[in-house]
């Protein structure tokens, strides 16, 4: 048996590499002949949808129009971006800031649009990241990341940060299982010592903060969806290595026929908590938040979580034997089909919402785990899709009874009906499909036009770029009967998850200016008549202005070497569209880059004396060129007056 699954594995890695090498798919002959002008957004127009493509081991988020696939901006989420000076000025360090210290960099996996009444409402993106479990919070009028939470007890944020319809939750259940609370432990104790953890965060305009936690067998949670409508109050993860192997896992975490989903009720869980259940676990965890007021971010750490123990907790989680290491976990548009996409398997396994309420009602259990009922399979499943593909990833709906699986290691979607389980339509990714997204196909009313395939593999596709290709989304059409490919644009870092929404629920609310009346920054001036340079001992701070041409003050001197020299740029300008960069020769540190009515700092340590240069980093007018000073360093105790030019 175990061989068994051992040449089941290998078979599988090379179909995937049969698959993904196979330059005979390639060609456009796919493609109908008016596929151009159905994704052409001519010069000067919009395009229809904004979508959110997480940027995986970029961290980051980037937004692309649809159809067009123009990118629109990279958002800086979990990692450094010297483009936008974020995590490098003195105001969003803090953002970057975990129990670990600062962490200049995470794995971002999971766009998610804030929802109402189960639909995206155009308010924040949510994004995890993977590696240092932490989520974050964009805030759509300014796509700027506004929080950034960390998850105690958590090993690998992987499975979330999915939302519930109302966006009273957020969820985030832990991809590996480690000891908790942490300790030094033999990593062969993993069946006794190690647990996991689903926690759900509480969202709301001010804040984000963990509700609730839920200690769970030490499986791997590996992504999740909550229920809508008749199952709204329900939260899904998928788990694989329920074998609780801690070693070789491909083959020792495949061993299982069906691994499980764990349905978890939320609603219960708030009971409990109001019961005062929970137990206050001493833990570390640091909260984030950038305030729109003083431009700033500011971290708190956090000392203790509430964890609801589920093998106490009667109800609150049930578990649905689903067969093949399940991957995505997917809820239709009624709330009715929970669709389970077991990586291993040609067929996609379908549990019906009312048969699980059936099942629990009659307490139709194959036994138990650590406390948690396992329903019998037989009672829930609802159908079988037998999709004649392989390795099915990820599920998204196009509200009109249709559902499309991305399939990996045959590397194509597969159209089939909900109900039926008929497969109607399937079309090429190239190559190695992961997630897919239709826009608003994870909620209560997908807007059923596009699919968006994001796939891993790129070799061929593309002009050769070196050992390194982008990875790569593909467009397809799905509002005829047939889907039809339209059009391929790489992207940014690996996505994994994307979302996408309707441009008129964003567009209209996009900020375009942060008024300066309003600027709350400390270090903030409002006029080229207040700026200027203090000195305290070796600390100096320069309160600068920028508005197109220049810089006030734009000569300094005085500056000594060693000196910890604070640049406080605040950007005069209020139009839209006018930022002003700096930049300073020999700064160990990126440039700033300053919106209208935003202050920005800079903070350097010059090192050697002399005169240096600084300009204005942004072509920002005809006399960009001319947006430049000088700052002149002299050796630490010299006698240099400190004075400043008041610009023009
Ligand atoms: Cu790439 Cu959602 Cu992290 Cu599947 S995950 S592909
Ligand atoms: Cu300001 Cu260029």
């Amino acid at each position: 048996m175990k061989t068994n699954q051992f040449y089941a594995a290998i078979l599988i890695t090379s179909l995937s590499m049969l698959f993904a090498c196979n330059g005979a798919q390639k060609g456009s002959g796919a493609l109908s002949s008016d596929a151009a002008s159905r994704v052409y957004v001519a010069p000067g127009e919009y395009d229809e949808f904004y979508a959110f493509l997480s940027g995986g081991f970029s961290g980051q988020v980037s937004v692309y129009g649809l159809p067009s696939g123009r990118l629109l901006k990279v958002i800086p989420v979990f990692s450094v971006d010297a483009e936008k000076g974020y995590g490098f000025n003195e105001e969003t360090k803090p953002m970057l800031n975990t129990s670990f210290g600062f962490i200049p960099w995470d794995d971002s996996h999971h766009p998610e649009l804030s929802q109402t009444n189960g639909v995206p409402d155009g308010r924040w993106l949510f994004i995890n990241g993977n590696n240092t479990p932490r989520i974050a919070r964009i805030d759509l009028t300014t796509f700027e990341t506004t929080d950034i939470i960390e998850i105690p007890n958590s090993g690998g944020n992987h499975s979330s940060p999915f939302t519930t319809m109302n966006t009273d939750y957020i969820v985030a259940g832990t991809r590996f299982s480690v000891p908790i609370p942490q300790e030094d432990v033999a990593i062969s104790e993993y069946k006794n010592k190690f647990k996991g953890v689903l926690s759900f965060i509480k969202v709301d305009d001010e804040s984000m903060d963990i509700a609730f936690q839920i200690l769970v067998p030490g499986f791997d949670y590996d992504l999740a969806h909550s229920g809508k409508g008749k199952s709204d109050g329900w939260t899904f993860f998928t788990t694989y290595n329920s074998e609780k192997a801690h070693t070789l896992k491909e083959v020792n975490a495949s061993q299982n026929d069906k691994d499980f989903i764990a349905a978890v009720n939320w609603k219960k869980a708030e009971e409990y908590l109001a019961q005062g259940k929970a137990v206050d676990f001493p833990t570390s965890y640091v909260v984030n938040r950038y305030s729109e007021k003083t431009h700033m971010a500011t971290s708190e750490t956090r000392t203790t979580v509430k964890v609801l123990l589920a093998s106490e907790c009667p109800g609150l989680i049930y578990y649905l034997p689903t067969p093949k290491s399940p991957h995505g976990v997917d809820v239709d548009p009624t709330g009715e089909y929970i669709v389970g996409n077991g990586k291993l398997s040609a067929d996609l396994t379908v549990h019906s919402f009312d048969k699980m309420m059936t099942a629990i009602n009659n307490e139709s259990y194959d036994g138990e785990i650590d406390g948690i009922p396992v329903l019998k399979f037989d009672e829930i499943v609802a159908g079988i899709v037998q999709s004649g593909g392989l390795g099915p990833l990820h599920t998204e709906f196009d509200g009109k009874g249709n559902a499309y699986t991305s399939f990996f290691i045959s590397s194509e979607v597969v159209k089939w009906k909900l109900g039926t389980w008929e497969v109607l339509d399937r079309v090429p990714s190239y190559y190695s499909i992961g997630h897919l997204m239709i826009p608003g196909g994870d909620s209560m009313k997908p807007w059923g036009k596009y699919l968006l395939s994001l796939n891993k593999i790129t070799k061929d596709r593309y002009l050769p770029t070196g050992p390194e290709l982008n990875q790569s989304a593909q467009l397809i059409d799905i509002s005829g009967d047939k889907m039809e490919i339209l059009l391929d644009f790489p992207t940014i870092g690996e996505p994994h998850y994307a979302q996408a929404i309707a441009a008129d629920l964003v567009m209209p609310n996009s900020k375009k200016i942060y008024n300066l009346k309003e600027n709350e920054h400390p270090y903030a001036v409002k006029s080229e008549g207040e700026t200027k340079v203090e000195r305290k001992g070796n600390e100096v701070r320069v309160y600068m202005t920028s508005i197109r041409s220049h810089f006030a003050p734009d000569n300094i001197e005085g500056i000594m070497v060693g000196d910890k020299v604070y640049v406080h740029l605040t950007n005069l300008e209020q139009d839209w569209d006018t930022p002003h960069g700096l930049s300073i020769m020999g700064a160990n540190n990126a440039e700033l880059l300053v919106m209208p009515g935003q202050t920005e700092t800079l903070y350097w340590e010059p090192q050697r004396p002399g005169v240096y240069p600084f300009y204005c980093t942004d072509f920002c007018s005809a006399l960009h060129q001319e947006m430049q000073g000088y700052i002149r360093v002299s050796e630490r105790g010299s006698n240099t007056e400190l004075k400043w030019s008041l610009g023009n």
